[in-house]
């Protein structure tokens, strides 16, 4: 279904991926956008179309007559093509990870883990088919029964981003669809052809024409916005959005006038700390992959290191002899640590960062540099004359205050920040204005119980990275990293239905709540009543 291009040179074919507004492919014409690899610029991955208004909201509108059937197929039949869609991605994981690897540069084996999250997920969710537990609740009256339902919310917009591009799809999509929700989605504009390899296995699995739609493009006066103007047009009764504060907080405004709980998952300047007590390999090895896995680009990355000054000279020596040692390089060579920059907007704010932290008074411990052509580190194994590629970027002398310890920074770079004790480190820890994810190293229980009990992030290591959530807990933060709505296990349920409370008087007469009561008052209940009457 999915057709491809002969590229020159000896490139993998070009993918040409489609919309699918009810069931109908929609391939790009005079509107295509192109995405080339980041590791080699050479490389066109993929042409998608650039949605007009007219195809987003026709989308809306095929979602939404696609309910109608959708929502009345009983969950478990609905967890059964969810089933299919995990058996499809177990059985093209290796090809989906390549392909990720080549669209958005994630080194191949985070790829591998990537399409491995979206399985979890899956295979999460099939059986939740079998659940959706509602409950049965004891009535204040006699002869009636009550009970609660989960509803579905009706058409979902979503809006992702192009660091997970299938992950995190796969958080949305598929607890929207298994609780009888339809959808359109608006994938990143840097990860068109991988979204467009998803949606293909949604199909596959049984999704009905309509049931889902893909609409590509971009953000700002494109699809992305088209599609919230389809809320303000009261086509949309459910957003979904991965990426910026910024962003989110626009959604949540359009949301907000149509009365809606959009579940918005936003930036992060996720803190780690090191405290004195810390295994230290243990919390170097953590903190590098927390700041430099991914190159970065994960929400969950660590921006600021908070360490114990009893332990700063030694783990600051370390933290440096390692980062100094990581290989960069081609996605697809397995030795590598990080690839290249997902685009070069990523990159050119990264490369700004680097007058922010000077400019504000820290101190440049490793002076990471986009990598050109002629000057590639040692071990670099990528193309630095068509790749986005940059070694690591070190801050010493970071005050928490400072604007590169408070601005997310989607890249490798990290801000070391010296404490005296607990209570110092807690205190740099909640001092940025988000809350997503946090790490602390130490062996203490007792530091470790603070910890949890004091931070305000959604999410919380003791002695394991920022990172690296798994598939079937609740994700999600607070303060600016959203909105406190969570992705994942039981808990995404509550953001795709609504809660539906029903009672059911099989009594035969009008009984009213409140007032017919079983008390000692009423006329109805002589024998209570009598009985508390000959209480002295
Ligand atoms: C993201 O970067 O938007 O916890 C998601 C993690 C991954 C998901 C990151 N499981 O790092």
């Amino acid at each position: 279904m999915i057709e491809t291009r002969a590229q020159q040179d000896g490139l993998p074919h070009t993918l040409i991926a489609p919309n699918v507004i009810d069931g109908q492919a929609h391939a790009p014409a005079s509107n295509a956008f192109e995405r080339k690899s980041p590791a080699n610029r050479g490389d066109l991955v993929c042409l998608a179309p650039s949605s007009s208004r007219e195809e987003v909201f026709r989308a809306c509108e095929a979602a939404k007559r696609a309910g109608a059937t959708w929502s009345r197929v009983p969950a478990p039949e609905r967890a059964r093509v969810i089933g299919r869609l995990a058996r499809l991605l177990t059985d093209e994981k290796e090809r989906l990870a390549r392909f990720i690897s080549r669209e958005v540069g994630k080194p191949l084996r985070e790829a591998r883990g990537s399409v491995q999250e979206a399985i979890d997920t899956a295979e999460f969710f099939q059986s939740e088919g079998r659940r959706l537990y509602g409950q049965t609740v004891p009535s204040e009256l006699p002869a009636k029964e009550l009970f609660t339902y989960r509803r579905p919310i009706g058409v979902v917009a979503l809006i992702t981003a192009g660091n997970f591009p299938i992950a995190v799809p796969s958080w949305k999509i598929i607890p929207a669809l298994l609780t009888g929700n339809t959808l359109v989605w608006k994938p990143s504009d840097d990860a068109p052809g991988t979204a467009a390899l998803f949606f293909e296995l949604l199909r596959r699995a049984g999704v009905p024409a309509g049931v889902a739609n893909i609409v590509h493009g971009g953000g700002a006066g494109a699809a992305g916005e088209f599609l919230i103007e389809a809320v303000d047009a009261g086509q949309v009764d459910k957003v979904s959005f991965t990426g910026s504060t910024a962003v989110g907080r626009r959604i949540g405004e359009v949301c907000g006038r149509r009365l809606q709980v959009p579940s918005l998952e936003l930036g992060g300047k996720n803190p780690l700390v090191v405290l004195a007590d810390a295994d230290l390999e243990l919390a170097v090895e953590g903190a590098v992959w927390a700041a430099y896995g991914t190159a970065g680009q994960r929400c969950t990355s660590a921006g600021n290191l908070i360490v114990d000054r009893r332990v700063m000279p030694a783990f600051r020596e370390r933290f440096v002899r390692r980062a100094s040692s990581l290989k960069i390089g081609n996605p697809l060579d397995p030795e590598i640590d990080y690839g290249p920059f997902i685009n070069e907007r990523f990159l050119e704010q990264w490369i700004e960062q680097r007058a922010t932290g000077l400019e504000g008074g820290a101190r440049l411990l490793l002076d990471g540099r986009r990598i050109a052509a002629g000057e590639e580190p040692a071990h670099f194994s990528g193309d630095a004359a068509l790749g986005l590629y940059a070694t690591p970027r070190l801050f010493d002398n970071v005050r928490i205050d400072m604007r590169v310890a408070q601005e997310e920074c989607f890249g490798p770079t990290i801000n070391l920040i010296e404490v005296d004790g607990l209570e110092e480190a807690i205190a740099a820890a909640n001092g940025t204005p988000y809350g997503l994810s946090s790490a602390v190293y130490t062996r203490d229980a007792h530091a470790m119980l603070r910890f949890k009990e004091e931070i305000r992030a959604g999410m919380t290591s003791i002695n394991n990275s920022t990172t690296g959530a798994e598939a079937h807990l609740p994700f999600g933060g607070n303060g600016w990293s959203g909105n406190g709505t969570r992705e994942s296990g039981i808990w995404v349920l509550d953001a795709y239905t609504r809660w539906q409370a029903v009672n059911v008087d099989l009594s035969g007469k009008l009984q009213k709540a409140q007032i017919d009561l079983a008390d000692p008052e009423s006329s109805e209940t002589p024998g209570l009543a009598s009985a508390l009457s000959a209480i002295p």
